[in-house]
């Protein structure tokens, strides 16, 4: 390792998503020295590597977007309701040009190993570019959906076509004209891809293990006058998310479904399937606490795709049976009516799972799928997996992943007690991906960045959550999932959709108002629950 250079920062950030490069304006701000590593070639997390067709935003373009600089809200057209991954990719890009960001990104560098130094308190990073950085503090800015999870079936090596995985997109344009392509999976990367690649293939074979719900976006271009009135009022609709659990600005009804009559019930749910997105959650208030409430609207949704699917067998084969918004409700532009096409087909692997890949195809049921090209639509190893992916090793050089064998602990979703000077963005044990992410990735950089200049002004050496307070906020997350009727069911947010993973219920459920005054306080209280040394 003698070509190892060994740069030294007071603050190392990895990852230059919307975290990462928030992270680093707010550092600067700070007057400190500080090094982005991105294992990309460019900036944009999520939307830099999630390139597949159909990839858009399910959360409505005016919300999902920075707001810590209004010039850049005022200044910057989103174009559609829904922004596709590209528009997006185009915004992360202006953010970066327009705050000057790239001099302090290192690209095509993934992080590999992190040490904690304890006589230094200073941790060493080491890279797949042979650089070995040195930095007081590290924040990780790794994503929460940005591991991807390729499951290893038989014979996955043999196949002679293309592979290709929804997370990790070539950048080029992907052509399918004429060809046989089987996708895996049906969540919601799978029901934006499959309308879009139905249009081009030759035959498109869908392999469903769960079916899902989906409601449809009823994306459109952003009329000009609420775009005009959006950035008018751009203030009062961001206090107004703030106040909501999921940091969304939308219009939640508190009324109990099951006591709401039947024609009370088809109206809201009607309307809101006229309406479009996520907010069909919003329906009623207790459709994620009751079961009985929660089956008034996944039987709406079953009698919809039932009306749009003209095969009765497909229809029933699509029709999901599990709580509806249990795994992360779909938003979709004509994935029901994809169906219908006669060069799609949907094949259930729900009882009899892909038995092997094989040169030619896919085998399933004893029967092979000749296939030109295989999606992978399988999703990510959540919330956990960026990190878990990393040797990091803390005090007496334990690492995190064994810390997080049984699932993971953090204080806040910010922190570890054993991992002094290193912060978490959005991790497990925060609301993050049951909220607006970038609001919530807005409140962890500037409570950070708040937290850094605290302990610059004092001269704190170190800083690391304490097991007592680490222990009470995994406790109290717990409690609080198993009030939901979310923690149920296997999703991602559990990690069952990787074999072997711990089934802990992951981000933390008690609602983006009650997580932000907790974190409050803890700063306020001389950041309680954390020694500082
Ligand atoms: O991944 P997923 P995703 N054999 O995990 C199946 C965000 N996102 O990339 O359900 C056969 O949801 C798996 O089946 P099952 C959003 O938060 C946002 O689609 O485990 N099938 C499932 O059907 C989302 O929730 C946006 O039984 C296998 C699918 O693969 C998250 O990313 C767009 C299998 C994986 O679905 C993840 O979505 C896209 C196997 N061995 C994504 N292993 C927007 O903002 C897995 N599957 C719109």
């Amino acid at each position: 390792m003698n070509s190892m250079s060994h740069d030294q920062y007071d603050v190392v950030i990895v990852g230059s998503g919307f975290a990462g490069m928030y992270m680093l304006h707010r550092v600067r701000a700070l007057g400190l020295s500080v090094r982005v590593l991105e294992a990309g070639s460019g900036v944009g997390g999520t939307w830099f590597w999630n390139r597949y067709p159909g990839a858009r935003c399910d959360v409505e373009s005016v919300q999902y977007s920075y707001q810590f600089s209004d010039a850049l809200q005022q200044e910057w057209d989103w174009s559609e309701r829904y922004a596709t991954g590209p528009e997006i990719l185009r915004y992360a890009n202006h953010v970066a040009d327009r705050f000057d960001l790239r001099r302090d990104i290192q690209f095509n560098t993934r992080v590999t190993q992190m040490t904690f130094d304890e006589d230094a308190a200073r941790w060493t990073i080491r890279t797949n570019a042979h650089t070995a950085i040195d930095a007081k503090f590290c924040i990780m800015a790794t994503g929460c959906l940005s591991s991807v999870n390729k499951p290893k079936f038989k014979g996955l090596d043999s196949f002679r076509g293309e592979i290709f995985h929804t997370g990790s997109w070539p950048h080029e344009r992907v052509d399918f004209t004429g060809k046989r392509v089987g996708i895996i999976g049906t969540g919601s990367s799978a029901i934006q891809a499959i309308p879009i690649i139905a249009q081009e293939v030759r035959h498109l074979f869908v392999f469903q293990r769960t079916p899902n719900y989906a409601v449809p976006a009823r994306n459109a271009p952003l009329d000009p006058q609420v775009r005009r009135q959006t950035k008018e009022n751009y203030a009062s609709m961001r206090a107004r998310a703030k106040q909501m659990p999921n940091g969304l600005d939308f219009v939640f009804n508190p009324v109990s479904a099951v006591e709401a009559t039947t024609e009370e019930r088809q109206r809201e749910y009607e309307a809101r399937w006229a309406q479009g997105g996520v907010t069909f959650m919003g329906s009623f208030g207790d459709l994620l606490l009751n079961q009985a409430a929660n089956d008034t609207a996944a039987e709406f949704v079953r009698g919809k795709i039932r009306e749009t699917v003209r095969d009765p067998e497909v229809a029933r084969t699509l029709s999901p049976r599990n709580i509806i918004g249990c795994k992360r409700l779909c938003v979709d532009t004509g994935y029901w009516e994809t169906f219908n096409r006669t060069n799609v087909s949907l094949i259930d692997v729900s009882g009899t799972p892909i038995e092997e890949i094989m040169p030619e195809g896919l085998q399933v049921g004893g029967k092979n799928y000749p296939l030109d090209a295989i999606i992978f639509a399988t999703g990510f190893d959540a919330m956990t997996g960026a990190l878990t992916a990393i040797d990091i090793r803390g005090r007496r050089g334990n690492t995190l992943k064994d810390k997080w064998a049984e699932g993971a602990r953090t204080y806040l979703g910010l922190a570890m007690a054993g991992f002094p000077n290193l912060f978490t963005i959005t991790g497990p044990g925060s609301p993050s991906v049951l909220t607006n992410m970038l609001p919530s990735i807005e409140q962890h950089v500037e409570w950070i960045a708040e937290c850094l200049d605290y302990l610059g002004k004092r001269g704190v050496r170190q800083i690391e959550p304490r097991i007592d307070a680490e222990n009470a906020w995994v406790a109290h997350n717990t409690a609080v999932a198993g009030t939901s009727l979310r923690s149920s069911c296997s999703s991602w947010y559990v990690g069952a959709n990787v074999p072997g993973k711990p089934r802990v219920f992951m981000p933390y459920i008690g609602g983006f108002p009650a997580y932000v005054a907790k974190c409050e306080e803890v700063a306020a209280n001389a950041y309680e629950g954390f020694a500082l040394t």
